[in-house]
């Protein structure tokens, strides 16, 4: 990342101030990033004085990378005031608009966009029925929004309004993955090459639709994308993935951190077998061996295994994680931070799993938005008990739609330094990448098959 000065002013009733913030100075060399000290600032008077108020919220459909992404923005009283916030759900989109324009808009019209609890707390009843994914993320759109709106009113990062950094920049995980041993290899020595310490690895089955890796599916049928079935068998994923790992720990030694995700889709013995099987490999953690509705088996997993474990991603409702927190049957919380609301939960998360040792993973694949990674970061710069965080490369028309996307250098994040979540979003740009249903993507993940034809776990 070059050098930059960045020269925000943030012009106010109360009278413009100014700060001059240098990006940390110690850009890394595959150090760990030095400690920098806080950046001076002027002590930045509270933009504006009359009551603040929301003027208008609403949902932005788009799709720069070809993933649908949902993000709110919510308007205030006070002129330029905006926030942004995440809200995507890519199987189910257009729902997610709906609920925030047709049930959260009214509601909160004339309301105070600093009462962020408060709003929270309103919003996540008023549907009575609660803790979906629908609802989980429309509420995160608005509530990223509204700690995007609080961090600008004070001209403070989030990250600072969550207590400041206990860390300069954010470890993350890179993806990678090949149809065979050597490109799995090939893939990951990329990865270490461009500055990851932590990369997952993932390997096609011959013949099968396999999880994070593109397979080799065999002849494939002429029908529709999305009307054909995609094959899954666990047998011959559960055998090669731990010569995979056996292999890549032979050629690459043990330093670099090795991840994996199962997806959820193997028999839960199966799972269990396969965390025995990696013990020798040392992973950085083996993610969702079971699926949310097999959670039971957490128990006699961790008597089981050394292998450390993360789950989450698919969670919406607290009673699916507390237990795993409490019972210290997790290493790792890999909630996807709008489906449980945004970032007022997924603080509270944090907090209860420092309690238990559980470290945070939060999700951010390409169906997190640019403003989720946001959102994502601030809150890792803040939390003691930080584990790593997923991470992707976003494209250039995602950087030209979403100006000021956290910076991914030497496989550390860094959050902008911008007060608020320190991202903005080209409305007029966003239209230009439509979100479009063809193939519905949700017909992929509802079209797998074992070869019997059963549907399966995607
Ligand atoms: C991950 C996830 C994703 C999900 C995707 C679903 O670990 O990043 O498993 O790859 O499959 O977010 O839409
Ligand atoms: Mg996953």
């Amino acid at each position: 990342m070059h050098r930059r000065d960045w020269l925000i002013s943030g012009g106010a009733a109360a009278g413009a101030w100014r700060f001059h913030v240098q990006a940390p100075s110690a850009r890394l060399t595959g150090q760990e990033p030095q400690r920098e000290a806080p950046i001076p600032r002027t002590p930045a008077a509270l933009r504006g004085t009359g009551p603040l108020k929301i003027t208008d919220v609403k949902t932005i459909l788009t799709a720069p990378a070809k993933i649908r992404l949902v993000v709110v923005k919510v308007t205030t009283s006070e002129p330029g005031l905006y926030g942004l916030g995440c809200a995507t759900f890519t199987q189910r989109a257009r729902v997610v608009k709906t609920a925030v324009d047709e049930f959260l808009r009214p509601f909160l019209i004339g309301k105070d966009p600093l009462a962020i609890e408060d709003l929270w707390q309103s919003c996540f009843v008023s549907s009575y029925w609660r803790n979906g994914p629908v609802l989980g993320n429309a509420l995160s759109g608005v509530d990223m929004a509204l700690w995007d709106i609080l961090g600008k009113r004070t001209g403070v990062p989030v990250y600072q309004l969550l207590g400041g950094k206990c860390r300069q920049a954010v470890d993350t995980y890179r993806h990678a993955s090949g149809g065979s041993f050597k490109e799995v290899e090939d893939s990951v020595r990329k990865a270490i090459e461009a500055g990851w310490r932590h990369v997952r690895a993932q390997i096609a089955v011959e013949g099968l639709a396999t999880y994070g890796a593109a397979a080799n599916r065999g002849a494939v049928d002429a029908t529709a994308e999305n009307a054909r079935a995609e094959i899954w068998e666990p047998r011959k994923y559960t055998r090669i993935v731990p010569r995979m790992f056996e292999h890549l720990r032979s050629v690459l030694g043990d330093d670099v951190e090795l991840l994996h995700d199962t997806h959820e889709r193997i028999p839960p013995i199966l799972a269990m077998q396969l965390c025995r099987d990696l013990e020798p490999y040392k992973l950085f953690f083996l993610e969702d061996p079971f699926s949310p509705e097999d959670v039971g088996y957490f128990e006699k997993l961790r008597a089981l295994t050394s292998t450390p474990l993360a789950m989450g991603e698919l969670f919406n409702n607290p009673n699916e994680w507390l237990n795993l927190v409490s019972g210290r049957l997790i290493d790792f919380i890999r909630i996807h931070m709008s489906q449980i609301g945004g970032l007022t939960p997924a603080r509270k998360v944090a907090a209860l799993c420092e309690f238990f040792a559980v470290r945070t993973a939060w999700h951010g694949p390409g169906d997190v938005s640019p403003v989720g990674h946001a959102a994502n970061v601030h809150l890792d710069l803040a939390t003691p008990n930080f584990g790593v965080q997923e991470a992707r490369l976003f494209s250039q028309e995602e950087q030209d739609v979403f100006p000021g996307c956290p910076e991914l250098k030497d496989g550390y994040y860094y959050a902008s330094e911008r007060a608020g979540l320190g991202i903005d979003l080209d409305e007029k740009l966003a239209e230009r990448f439509p979100i479009t249903d063809d193939p519905p993507f949700d017909m992929r993940w509802g079209n797998l098959r074992r070869r019997d034809g059963a549907i399966t776990k995607p």
